[in-house]
């Protein structure tokens, strides 16, 4: 299986965020994408691939340009410097907006964890870039499944604010990439947090199915949206499925409202699929409040290879540093042709 990653994905650096007032070490670290690195590493099931360059055009087709340079803005920062945006303009009106002043980059955010330092742009591009590439890979040879080890994560930015983490929507980079060729693509994004990013960049496309399975957000973040009511807008209404879940779900509940879900599929006649895919669903996850266990990651993975479509895996979530790469590792080995 081919695995795209660029080293200067381990540069950004996130140091803390706080969650309602409470600092905390920021649980989105360079050590989740070594583990993950390290179970694939010396195994000849997987060839790890670095992309040759970054989607620029993409970034600003996906982006709103003046937020793509709010990010680079923050590469003038002094090494030790991590800036986190903590004005957020009431009136997201961007007539007095200067996205080279760092002071700014509250225009674009909309959260406290998701800092900028003078590495976020470049570990942000190289991280769209492997979600870019691995969808190209299935372009050419639709057989292959392939995984992009995406770090930062992507599936909470949206066209004009970055947030929970992410900076770059990562997998709607996959699925634009994927739309090059393929009519209808669908998005099924399994990370425990609903990808608001996601959906509402596609919430009016009626050829991107974007399907969501996550905690209520009645209880866990982004709070604001991922219930049931959110079924697209214009022509895209019908495109979109949230699936809230409750705490403490467990594998057996979660693959029932996943198949039944991914049905979904042959009803909108997808011709590929991007996986959003998220670990902090898993029973031992610091952030995330479900209860797989490392064997439910099998199960889920059956109940997408059943439908035989051309398939990228774009890593999202997943904080528990121990457990993440034996996760990731059981989840996409499961895609390999034997
Ligand atoms: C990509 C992704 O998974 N982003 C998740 C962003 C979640 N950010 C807010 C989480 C708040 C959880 N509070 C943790 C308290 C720990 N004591
Ligand atoms: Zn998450």
């Amino acid at each position: 299986m081919k695995v795209f990653f660029h080293t200067e994905q381990l540069k950004h650096k996130p140091i803390y965020e706080y969650a309602f007032g409470e600092k905390i070490d920021h649980p989105e670290t360079t050590r989740r994408a070594e583990s993950i690195l390290k179970e694939l590493e010396n195994n000849s099931d997987f060839e790890i691939i670095s992309p040759e360059k970054y989607p620029l055009a993409l970034l600003k087709s996906t982006h709103n340009h003046n937020l793509i340079k709010s990010i680079m803005a923050a590469e003038k920062l002094p090494d030790d410097n991590t800036f986190y945006p903590c004005v957020f303009p009431y009136h997201r009106d961007k007539s007095r907006l200067n996205p080279l002043n760092i002071n700014h980059a509250g225009a674009f955010c909309f959260d406290n964890g998701t800092p900028l330092n003078n590495t976020t742009f470049s570990s942000a591009a190289w991280s769209a870039a492997d979600a870019h590439y691995a969808a190209k890979a299935v372009l050419e040879n639709p057989d292959e499944v392939t995984y992009a080890l995406c770090r930062p994560p992507g599936h909470h930015a949206s066209k004009d604010l970055f947030g929970g983490y992410c900076y770059f929507n990562n997998a709607a980079i996959a699925a634009k990439t994927l739309l090059t060729k393929y009519k209808k693509v669908a998005i099924i994004d399994i990370d425990f947090h609903h990808g608001n990013g996601t959906q509402v960049l596609f919430e009016r496309n009626p050829n991107v199915l974007v399907i969501n399975l996550h905690g209520n957000p009645e209880e866990f973040y982004p709070y604001f949206t991922g219930f049931e009511s959110e079924t697209g807008v214009g022509k895209g209404d019908g495109f979109n499925k949230n699936y809230p879940l409750d705490r403490l779900t467990d594998g057996q509940t979660y693959v029932a409202v996943l198949e039944k879900a991914l049905e979904d599929l042959k009803r909108f006649d997808a011709q590929a699929i991007v996986i959003s895919a998220g670990f902090d669903t898993h029973k031992d996850d610091p952030i995330g409040h479900f209860y797989l266990e490392t064997s439910d990651y099998v199960t889920i993975a059956s109940a997408f290879i059943k439908y035989k479509l051309p398939t990228v895996i774009v890593q999202e979530g997943g904080y528990n540093e121990a457990h993440i790469g034996i996760n990731v590792r059981t989840f996409i080995e499961s895609f390999i042709k034997t």
